[in-house]
């Protein structure tokens, strides 16, 4: 039976947050790479678990304590299946991808560093992936080895292995760049980095939410992502790692649960994955996030991710016709996102155009002020997309950059 295509517009009327009017005019909402509107089986969860089922887990005896920890740990297995990871315990739940990338930086460096080692990283990092290892170089007088772009806006792969040479200790890369919308080759870099004996984590803050993500298949050693970014709520991430480097890891945080045995004159830690989730995780949060792997399931992911494809090519073909219009960044495998400023304006004059217009987009360096550096610009402006967007919106977008074009240039 052939499977119906993909339809947005049926998908958006799960998302209440859409149906909304800024300055009397209907919400297009393009700032998905900052974070996702949530469907209504995801806003459900939360209310169910605050209205019936909130408890502490792992620590009592009792009925509602017992629920909440079933569908916590279910939920835990859920995003192992959804990465395919090996077992359930290689995923940890943290706050989003900046704090996964900061326990990895942490018990990582102290597993692997010493004075003077190096840690590569790309010209395209988010500060999350970038300053962690920055200081953590800096902890041991070490050098931070950043991976040129090419013109277009991709890694320079030559450069990559050249760098590689140096013996870094570890390789942190991007999966997609929320600057660039730049997809890069992040099995081809992890082959490579494994080549010359160097773990590989892969920051996939962008890309969970536009390809299927398959760890064993990247053979990464590390894989994080925020659930805001993937139609959950704010407040939970995930650390994806393999399990012989999570259990020579020394734990980033202590306190409650992530210990076994605690006297004064010694303390012994739990198992994977517990080591690493010290106090009260956002429980909330979490099952939040299994609604949307749910959600996500109910979806063909191939079409969506056909659909998604689709919207962007139009987006961009659409754009590049606007007289004025610059793209910054061109890269060849490109996912999510475009960004774009009008002629020598300054982002901020076309976003807030855009805002008055009902476009929601971002507007700025986007966390990412390296490659606003290389460029040469202050900051960009960013349309970035999510399954619920139409062409009817990418059209809207078009005409409103279009009237800001001629009132900015
Ligand atoms: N980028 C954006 O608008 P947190 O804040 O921890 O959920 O995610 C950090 C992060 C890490 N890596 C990449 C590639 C990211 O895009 C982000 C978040 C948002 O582009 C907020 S700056």
């Amino acid at each position: 039976m052939k499977t119906p295509a993909f339809d947005a517009h049926s998908v958006r009327d799960d998302f209440p947050a859409l149906h909304q009017k800024v300055y009397g005019k209907p919400l297009v909402y393009l700032d998905n790479a900052a974070t996702t509107q949530k469907p209504r089986i995801v806003i459900d969860r939360l209310t169910r678990y605050y209205e019936q089922e909130n408890c502490n887990i792992h620590r009592g005896v009792h009925y509602l304590s017992q629920q909440a920890t079933d569908a916590f740990e279910q939920t835990r297995g859920h995003v192992a299946r959804n990465l395919n990871a090996q077992a359930a315990h290689e995923i940890i739940f943290t706050k989003g991808t900046t704090e996964s990338v900061n326990l990895v930086s942490h018990s990582m460096g102290k597993l692997l560093m010493k004075p003077g080692s190096s840690i590569l990283v790309t010209a395209m990092e988010h500060h999350s992936n970038m300053v962690p290892w920055q200081q953590l170089c800096r902890n041991y007088n070490g050098r931070l080895l950043v991976t040129r772009l090419t013109d277009t806006g991709e890694v320079d792969l030559n450069h990559f292995s050249e760098l590689l040479q140096q013996r870094p200790v570890m390789a942190a890369f991007t999966h997609i760049s929320n600057a660039l919308g730049t997809v890069n080759p992040a099995k081809e870099m992890t082959r490579m980095a494994h080549e010359a004996g160097i773990p590989v984590l892969v920051d996939g803050a962008q890309a969970v939410a536009h390809m299927q993500v398959d760890v064993q298949e990247l053979d990464c050693d590390f894989y994080v992502y925020s659930g805001h970014k993937v139609y959950a709520p704010m407040g939970v991430g995930v650390l994806y790692g393999k399990q012989r480097w999570l259990e020579q890891m020394e734990p980033w945080q202590f306190g409650g649960e992530m210990v076994d045995q605690v006297s004064f004159a010694e303390t012994t830690f739990n198992e994977l994955p517990f080591k690493f989730e010290a106090g009260t995780p956002n429980v909330g949060a979490v099952l939040g996030l299994g609604a949307a792997l749910e959600f996500l399931n109910l979806q063909d992911i191939a079409q969506v991710h056909a659909y998604e494809h689709r919207l962007l090519d139009y987006a961009v073909g659409k754009l590049s016709e606007i007289p004025g219009i610059r793209f910054v960044g061109h890269p060849t495998q490109r996912s999510g996102l475009v960004s774009f400023l009008l002629g020598d304006s300054h982002p901020y004059d076309a976003g807030t155009l855009l805002d008055k217009m009902g476009i929601a987009v971002r507007t700025g360096h986007h966390c990412a002020q390296p490659v606003m550096d290389i460029y040469g610009i202050p900051g960009t402006v960013r349309a970035s997309f999510a399954l619920y967007n139409t062409f009817e919106e990418v059209d809207m977008l078009c005409d409103a950059v279009q009237k800001a074009a001629k009132m900015l240039l």
